[in-house]
């Protein structure tokens, strides 16, 4: 077969970046065109796969692969009429079976991208690739990823001093000139920069935000706007724009003397706010044309806000949105707030704050009062990134105000990165839950629900300084699914394992069906290991690892006793109309479901009610004995993936092969911690006995 990659006029790059530079002996493969990136993708892909070279060509032999859009090539123009793109829209991709071979084609070049690598993955899963008929669009526009790598380490980074190349940490890109990792530093484009830009362009991710949202203002000065302008001309081909976080209070910011403001000018109304505000936009926007705009943790975590300075969320986002909407930029204002002064119960906090800014009615009789071009960016559930929650409760219940739903791809309470924990099927299991009141979390989000056009979904990222980019070579799989369900959330967890598997390990049949049953199970191994029937966030401090459900701080909803509340009756939040009444935020028939003790579903139970050690559950058992009985099992899991991972050794490369098993046996033990150190914690308040069809807890 042949290649055939069409190159536009209309589609060169911009480039900014004077001093554009690469690493020594790095990234050769720098690409100028998002149509050279297909190309390079096509001979790389075909290359590797047939094991031989493919040639390109400006014509099409038989057998040939013809990728490009109409404006780009005549022989695209050929196959495919402007009606047969008419429905796909920006980012669809048309792959067809014509008589000279295959035609990929897109409106636009990402598009054509996109296609390329989707017709890659075929390919390399072993599914056919004649009579291909296949239209594709993304149902959500926005697909985002956030890094905040840099706050814990939890994912695939180097730790802190052990040779990570950047100097923020181990964070994926290097901002920093001083230190160990001076001279590696941005606008030096390393090679791990471009495969991160083909993995994510790989399932589809446009837009990334750099830095942590616990932000540093360095990330608006002209010295790291220069870098980030070098960044964002090479993820520009891969159809990746950049967005930074901001923190609030910048325009105080001393490193913006002489134009600095006071506290009295953070007025979200104010001219000087938001001439500060259009300012630094402009200054990104004349390095970056396609720059996003800014994500925003306010009142959250010790960051500043609005709140500080009299106002609400809503007055603090619409005024960062109303200076940059000149520039055609979002804002995405983060709903992660709990202050404990709204309320005692922190799953409540959020929609007090928030709700009613939705529902608000406007001097020009619409409701809501979030600008057009603001995105709430809500957790999928109302506590923090646990690994069961209850959705939430903002989801549908925001009419007039554009949501972005916000995953945790890297995994900081999900096993960081020595667990083998594949979260496809938890966001699956989101975004189909029902909110029974506005379709599905997905429908809402995909905005379909509340007819809203622009729509987002952002994950948490888990790219890092690791040769392998994620730490856990399973971590990748998170990654990939995401992108996945990004695109289309309404695939099956299961079948992006299948293709992970196939284009991660292997084509036999034993490791992919092996290895898909091991990851299927994993997500619910960890729940019942760490935090079964729905006791949430027993986790230590220090490192959102390990467990430790007898901690109190002094801030109590960070302490695990606030979430178990365990005494001598039972065990979990009552947030029933008899307890925080939580549940109400729900619509009315999802509020009945959890609110009642018999409906609830149990693998929510704790969450929403306070369980008598003695309660009768579906097993027959009584709530006590289930308990134990899912930790173990939980812990039994993890023990027959690692003897499972064992049967594999003849189909899986040592290396990998063997860096696996080792984490596989230090989840082992690290699991079997969990189950001991919360059930004989626990135990002291059911005082009851562990049972003995358990078998013995080590
Ligand atoms: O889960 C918590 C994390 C913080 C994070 C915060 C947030 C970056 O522990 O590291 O802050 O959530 O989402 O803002």
């Amino acid at each position: 077969s042949t290649i055939v990659v069409e190159n536009s006029d209309r589609e060169k790059v911009h480039r900014h970046t004077p001093n554009l530079s690469m690493a020594p002996g790095s990234a050769e493969n720098l690409m100028e065109s998002t149509l050279a990136a297909a190309r390079n993708e096509l001979t790389r892909g075909l290359g590797g796969l047939l094991d031989k070279a493919v040639p390109v060509e400006t014509s099409p032999r038989d057998g040939a692969v013809i990728v490009g859009t109409r404006d780009s090539s005549p022989i695209v123009s050929r196959y495919i009429s402007a009606r047969d793109l008419a429905s796909i829209g920006k980012d669809g991709y048309l792959i067809r079976s014509v008589s000279q071979g295959t035609v990929i084609a897109g409106n636009t070049d990402i598009g054509a991208l996109y296609g390329t690598f989707a017709f890659l993955r075929l390919l390399q899963t072993h599914k056919p690739i004649t009579g291909l008929a296949i239209a594709e669009t993304p149902k959500i526009k926005r697909r985002h990823l956030n890094y905040w790598e840099t706050e814990r380490l939890y994912a695939g980074n180097n730790p802190a001093g052990t040779g990570g190349l950047n100097g923020e940490n181990g964070a994926i890109f290097n901002f920093a000139a001083t230190g160990a990792s001076a001279g590696k530093n941005l606008p030096v484009i390393l090679d791990r920069y471009i495969v991160a830009a083909r993995a994510m362009a790989s399932v589809g991710i446009n837009g990334i935000t750099i830095n942590n949202v616990n932000a540093n203002a360095a990330y608006l000065t002209p010295a790291y706007i220069e870098q980030e302008a070098a960044l964002a001309d090479a993820l520009r081909p891969y159809g990746i724009k950049l967005a930074v976080s901001i923190n609030y209070a910048s325009p105080t910011d001393a490193r913006f003397a002489p134009d600095t403001l006071t506290n009295q000018q953070l007025n979200p109304y104010g001219a000087a706010f938001q001439s500060w505000w259009n300012r630094r936009a402009r200054q990104l926007q004349a390095a970056i044309p396609d720059f996003i705009g800014f994500t925003v943790k306010a009142n959250s975590e010790g960051q500043p806000g609005p709140q500080d300075f009299g106002y609400d969320h809503g007055d603090g986002a619409n005024g960062v949105a109303a200076a940059v909407a000149p520039l055609g930029m979002t804002i995405f204002w983060r709903t992660f707030v709990y202050n404990a002064n709204v309320d005692n119960d922190r799953l409540k906090r959020p929609y007090l704050e928030f709700g009613h800014i939705d529902d608000e009615l406007q001097p020009d009789g619409t409701r809501g009062r979030f600008a057009g071009n603001v995105f709430l960016q809500t957790k999928n559930g109302p506590l923090d990134f646990q690994a069961r929650e209850p959705i939430h409760p903002m989801f549908g219940r925001m009419e007039n105000t554009n949501q972005a739903i916000e995953l945790q791809v890297t995994q900081e309470y999900t096993g960081q990165s020595t667990m083998l924990s594949y979260l496809a099927p938890m966001w699956e299991e989101v975004l189909k839950t029902d909110t029974h009141g506005a379709g599905l979390v997905g429908n809402v989000v995909d905005g379909t629900t509340h007819g809203q056009s622009d729509t987002a979904i952002v994950g948490v990222a888990n790219l890092g300084n690791a040769d392998n980019l994620t730490g856990h070579h399973f971590s990748q799989a998170n990654l990939f699914a995401f992108g996945r369900q990004a695109w289309n959330w309404t695939l099956d967890a299961e079948d992006i394992a299948d293709d992970w598997v196939r284009m991660t390990w292997s084509n036999n049949r034993q490791p992919v069906h092996t290895i898909v049953k091991m990851m299927m199970g994993s997500r619910e191994a960890l729940v019942n290991y760490q935090t079964p029937l729905g006791v949430a966030h027993q986790f230590r401090s220090s490192d959102h690892y390990g467990p430790n459900p007898a901690q109190w701080f002094i801030k109590d909803d960070w302490s695990p006793v606030y979430y178990n509340k365990a005494d001598s009756a039972g065990l979990g939040y009552d947030r029933s109309a008899t307890g925080s009444n939580f549940v109400a935020q729900y619509f009315p028939a999802l509020a009945t479901k959890y609110g009642n003790i018999d409906t609830v579903p149990e693998n929510l139970m704790m969450w929403f009610h306070h369980v008598p050690w003695n309660h009768r559950m579906r097993s027959g058992r009584i709530f006590w004995d289930e308990l134990v009985y899912r930790y173990q099992m939980g812990v039994q899991y993890v023990t027959w993936m690692r003897q499972t991972w064992d049967t594999l050794r003849p189909f899986i490369d040592t290396r990998r092969f063997s860096e696996v098993a080792a984490k596989l046996s230090a989840q082992e033990t690290d699991a079997a911690d969990w189950r001991d150190t919360s059930v004989n914690y626990w135990k002291e308040f059911s005082g009851r006995q562990i049972p003995v069809d358990n078998g013995p807890l080590s």
